[in-house]
């Protein structure tokens, strides 16, 4: 079968690490089109890809010469580059958010489901992680027995001035939401923020770090302590709690030294490529192989939706300190739209599960 010719939108440190996997260690996959706000970097990147640099994202997506999209741009750009590919049919991998808003997602989902295909994945990369696919593996096997709990830990060692604690949500807890709804397999139904004492690299009414703690359906507790400033090291774990045992990932067990000065240990990660690389070139090779056959192979436009609109009522839990509840519109079903529902309406409908599951 033919390479599989990609355009990448926005080659930031996110695109251009994709487009570098793509060149070089994904199979079947050809880079033939980069686009990017700043076109020197565009052209920076294609010409290390030997693609073409093109100035409009949305001319790139309607290329001759693209079968397939990655979008790793600004989330604020997402709803029309994800709707100009659904408008021409092809599969595109989507970099979270799906979009910026609980509307425009919900839209997006519906007009998928009207073109009867799944066309659209979206980038939670944990779910490739040979770490977290072994721990839902366990739960799903029964070898925990129930799960009761999931305590969730991450951190940074920092971040630029611009996270602030909605911003915390939206772009780091954004990652437990998924991971949450993806081990345990239902969805998350309220969100509460607490804040503690902020570290005194936060910027002044920045809230960091922070314990979220999400409820699901089922009446599950999930926390999450976000900390984004710890000056220390990249830091992910996850630890599930179940009836009948727990399992916890993320400990960094790497290489560990003894040394003749009387000290011992390993070496700290330093960033989400260096802990999640491997998961993000599996999650690449699994969407490429995919997309030729017209489909998806991870989590997919729902997952997206139910993201979004979990981290914007996490934004109003860390506004007014409450609990919020999380507002889903019902699923459509493949092939057609949920007639009921035109828009999101308050309270928590039961998804189809089954049907969640890529
Ligand atoms: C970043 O966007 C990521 O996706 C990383 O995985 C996460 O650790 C970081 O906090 C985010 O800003």
């Amino acid at each position: 079968m033919s390479d599989l010719r990609i355009a990448v939108l926005g080659v930031g440190m996110m695109g251009a690490f994709h487009v570098d996997a793509l060149t070089k260690r994904i199979r079947g996959a050809n880079v033939t089109v980069v686009s990017d706000f700043f076109a020197e970097k565009a052209e920076e990147v294609a010409a290390q890809a030997g693609a073409r640099a093109v100035a409009d994202p949305i001319e790139a997506i309607n290329a001759p010469d693209v079968d397939a999209v990655l979008i790793a741009s600004p989330g604020a750009a997402h709803d029309e580059q994800v709707n100009a590919c659904l408008d021409r049919g092809i599969p595109v991998l989507c970099e979270k958010p799906l979009t910026t808003d609980i509307a425009s997602s919900y839209a997006i989902i519906q007009k998928e489901a009207a073109l009867g295909k799944q066309l659209i994945q979206v980038g939670f990369m944990r779910r490739f992680d040979p770490e977290y696919v072994a721990l839902k593996k366990l739960i799903t096997d029964g070898d925990l027995g129930n799960p009761l709990l999931v305590h969730c830990t991450h951190r940074n060692p920092n971040v630029p001035p611009h996270f602030n604690s909605e911003f915390m949500i939206r772009d780091s807890v954004v990652h437990e939401v998924d991971v949450a709804r993806f081990l345990l397999d239902e969805e998350i139904t309220s969100v509460q923020v607490l804040k503690g004492v902020a570290t005194s690299s936060a910027p002044a009414g920045t809230s960091d770090p922070m314990i979220v703690v999400f409820e699901t359906e089922s009446g599950r507790l999930v926390t999450d302590e976000i900390y984004v400033r710890t000056g220390v090291a990249y830091e992910v774990r996850t630890e599930v709690v179940g009836e009948q045992g727990s399992a916890l990932i993320g400990l960094d067990q790497n290489l560990q030294l003894k040394s003749t000065n009387g000290r011992w240990g390993g070496q700290i990660t330093p960033g989400f490529v260096e802990r999640f690389g491997a998961a993000y070139d599996i999650e690449l090779q699994r969407w490429v192989d995919a997309a030729k056959r017209g489909t998806i192979d991870g989590p997919g436009a729902w997952d997206g939706y139910a993201a979004v609109a979990v981290c914007e009522a996490g934004v109003e839990a860390v506004r007014t300190g409450q609990k919020v509840p999380v507002h889903l519109g019902a699923r459509p079903a493949q092939g057609g739209v949920a007639e009921e529902l035109s828009e999101p309406e308050p309270g928590i409908q039961a998804p189809d599960l089954e049907a969640a599951r890529p």
